[in-house]
């Protein structure tokens, strides 16, 4: 644990970058993982389970926190380490990009967002300084510049608009956040599939000397191959000193493949998402829960795992959850799911402490490939 925010990078193994963001509230082991903590839980999970799984860090969103409980009754209930009983450190979203996916009727302009609240209908303004505030109300330890996401695929010239508004929006989160020991304010790299705009963007917030980078508008429509290619454009115009995190991916092959090319931290609702829907992730690959072929099978999902859910549980009860709606499975599922992606970022960081992610990775890729036990 640390006074200040500080990220140290203790080993590089060719892309693949080890190393540790320390804060007061804790400190986050990368490669990182952080679970997706979207209205103050983690979906159908305790966090002392999200804990033993192995996060060091959980995320929150500006955008559905203002709207309920609101930030100001968060800040007056003890702020949401506090409320949600997680003492360790809570990276928030600033709110655009879900007001983009979740609320109806929205206006976007160098102001900010107005929108209509997918909860009552009322409508709301935020402002880069506004979403700022949210986030020091919630006393969130990272938080994200107010950026604007623009869905792939989009013309050249709405990618360029959004990226030069979210780098003017960067320079107005940089000054409404001040200066605060042991907390963090990253920006987000934009630009879409548009190389020149990738590194115009990368090299205008490298400039403004923030304390992280995040890079955003990927994993939005475009192919994987096209997600990568702009990772390896964009991540030398980022300062190697500097944690770097890729917003809102992926699958474990996409998080293989992102670590290889110099990304530190990764958030996605994938693992509890697709619990919740009967998709298990294992070391040999995707499991469908709901197959029929699981009916009877006595054998839990991988009996080698430290998760209880993964280990002493039969696929035949998983199977009979799932298919009669019962939360147990939902709960069940997105444990097992949260237990292997930290698993695998634990296998992630020690094959780069031994020099060996290349092997690593392609064991790993292997054994997905090689298919359910
Ligand atoms: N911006 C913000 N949050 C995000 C994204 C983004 O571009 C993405 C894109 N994958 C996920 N979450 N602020």
């Amino acid at each position: 644990m640390s006074e200040s925010f500080q990220f140290q990078l203790k080993k590089t193994d060719g892309g693949a970058r080890l190393g540790e963001v320390s804060m007061p509230r804790g400190t986050i082991r990368t490669p990182a993982f952080m679970p997706v903590g979207t209205v103050g839980t983690v979906k159908a999970m305790y966090l002392d389970q999200v804990r033993e799984t192995g996060a060091d860090i959980i995320l929150g969103n500006t955008y559905h926190l203002m709207l309920r409980p609101t930030a100001e009754r968060v800040a007056r209930l003890g702020g949401l380490h506090q409320l949600i009983r997680w003492p360790h450190p809570i990276l928030t979203d600033s709110g655009g990009f879900q007001v983009m996916s979740l609320s109806g009727l929205r206006k976007l302009d160098e102001q900010g967002v107005t929108f209509k609240s997918h909860v009552d209908g009322s409508l709301h303004h935020m402002s880069p300084e506004r979403s700022i505030e949210i986030q020091g109300l919630l006393d969130s330890d990272i938080q994200m510049q107010l950026d604007e996401c623009v869905a792939l695929p989009a013309t050249p010239k709405d990618i360029e608009r959004a990226m030069e508004m979210s780098l003017r929006w960067a320079e107005r989160c940089k000054v409404a956040f001040g200066n605060q020991p042991g907390k963090a304010m990253f920006g987000i790299v934009q630009g879409g599939d548009v190389p020149e705009l990738r590194v115009r963007s990368a090299q205008a917030l490298s400039s403004m000397d923030l304390k992280g980078y995040a890079v955003g508008g990927l994993a939005v429509g475009e192919p994987q191959e096209v997600m990568l290619r702009m990772l390896e454009i964009t991540l030398p115009e980022l300062p190697t000193e500097k944690p770097r995190y890729l917003m809102g991916v992926g699958t474990p092959d996409d998080i293989l493949k992102s670590v290889a090319r110099g990304i530190d931290m990764f958030d996605c609702v994938m693992p509890t998402r697709s619990g919740r829907h009967g998709l298990a992730f294992t070391r040999r690959g995707k499991v469908n829960i709901r197959n029929a072929r699981h009916a009877e099978d006595m054998r839990p999902l991988d009996e080698q795992s430290n998760c209880p859910a993964s280990r002493d549980y039969s696929r035949a009860y998983l199977h009979h959850l799932v298919r009669a709606n019962e939360a147990l499975g939902g709960m069940l599922l997105s444990w097992h799911n949260l237990a292997y992606y930290q698993e695998l970022m634990q296998g992630i960081r020690q094959a780069i402490a031994e020099g060996r992610f290349a092997d690593f990775m392609a064991e790993t890729q292997e054994n997905w490939a090689r298919g359910d036990l």
